[in-house]
């Protein structure tokens, strides 16, 4: 049996432990939280009897096998680097860090104390995105060439998340973030060629739509594009749609979780990509809410068998700085006359 520890007893918490009872083989033993009402609430609704006012308590007091890490950015890297001095191996939400100089000191913290990091980057364990990285890898299309990864809504998140419309950045930092790692994890490593931003909603601070231009180093062109500010008929929110191209053929995941693998000169495949609806999720949440699961199911693998985390904290460098350069490339727009 695993032990661990949950850090931050927020609104996002709350699957991170229902995907944690749900998971055979590990027993979270201790919760933190700095919001006294919080933690108390948390412990009742999940049984857990020991709590703590401060990291520093818990990692003194426990013995962990691992510690995850559910609060919002400003706080990740002290407490990353808790883990790390304590020799805790650590899951932190993302966004990981709220600069890459930050992010690089923790990843070589957790490094040089031989602590296993994994970022909580569940996007690319959604459903969908594994069964078109499957039909991908299977050759079902060829060689991919041109993606879009479209994450258009009107959602109100803000009532839930409140920080969301409070920080001077926003979509391309917190949802344009995953589906940025989407792209890389479906057509491989990129860089930014073009993005823009812009802020539709003038009640918040930051940008609410976000549209990046990608060039992966195996060759192909893509589109990421996430608006918070894009009322329409049906509200998918929070499906992202997929378009692949390649030499061979073409994938579609559609509205409503459709998945269509179209071969060239052959048939065409229509299934559903919908996920279940555990127990503990709901609509619309349950597509983020199965993929907790789904990555937190790949950690206790990574612990156990000692391999390194798909997103590891190193991993992550790369998925960040392609965030930090959608942010730079849409300060300083170069017009092509
Ligand atoms: P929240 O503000 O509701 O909860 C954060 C909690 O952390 C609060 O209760 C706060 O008191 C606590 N906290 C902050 N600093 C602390 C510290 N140093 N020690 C102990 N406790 C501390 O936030 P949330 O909406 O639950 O989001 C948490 C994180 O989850 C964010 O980074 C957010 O981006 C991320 N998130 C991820 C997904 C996803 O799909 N991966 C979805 C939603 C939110
Ligand atoms: O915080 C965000 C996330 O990670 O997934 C969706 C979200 O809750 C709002 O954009």
């Amino acid at each position: 049996m695993l032990k661990g520890a949950l850090i931050g007893c927020g609104f996002f918490s709350r699957n991170h432990l229902h995907a944690w009872r749900q998971l055979e083989g590990v027993d979270i033993v201790a919760l933190c939280d700095t919001d006294a009402q919080r933690l108390s609430a948390m412990a009742a609704e999940f049984d857990i009897r020991r709590t703590y006012a401060s990291a520093e308590q818990l990692f003194a007091r426990e013995q962990l096998d691992f510690v995850d890490i559910a609060t919002t950015v400003r706080s990740h890297r002290a407490l990353v680097e808790m883990a790390a001095k304590a020799r805790v191996p650590c899951i932190c939400q993302k966004p990981f860090a709220p600069t890459l100089e930050d992010a690089r000191a923790m990843v070589a913290a957790c490094s040089s104390a031989g602590v296993p990091l994994m970022v909580h980057e569940n996007f690319r364990w959604q459903k969908p995105v594994q069964a078109v990285h499957r039909a991908v890898r299977e050759g079902a299309i060829g060689t991919p060439f041109w993606g879009r990864f479209s994450f258009r809504s009107a959602f109100d998140v803000y009532q839930a998340q409140p920080y969301l419309a409070e920080g001077q950045r926003f979509i391309l930092e917190d949802l344009g973030i995953h589906i940025l790692d989407v792209a890389r994890f479906l057509l491989g490593d990129a860089k930014v060629i073009g993005s823009s931003t812009q802020r539709v909603n003038q009640r918040i601070k930051g940008e609410d739509v976000a549209t990046i231009l990608l060039s992966h180093q195996a060759g192909a062109t893509s589109v990421v594009d996430c608006s918070y500010a894009s009322a329409r008929e049906q509200e998918l929110f929070p499906q992202t749609l997929i378009e692949v191209d390649g030499s061979e053929g073409s994938i579609r995941v559609d509205a409503g979780y459709r998945l269509t693998v179209h071969r060239l000169g052959g048939g065409t495949r229509i299934d559903s990509c919908e996920p279940p609806l555990h127990a503990w999720a709901e609509r619309p949440w349950f597509n983020i809410q199965d993929s907790v699961l789904k990555i937190q199911a790949h950690w206790l693998e990574c612990l156990r068998h000692k391999y390194e985390p798909q997103t590891s904290g190193r991993d992550n460098l790369r998925t960040l700085e392609l965030v930090e350069s959608a942010y730079s490339a849409a300060g300083a727009p170069r017009v092509v006359r």
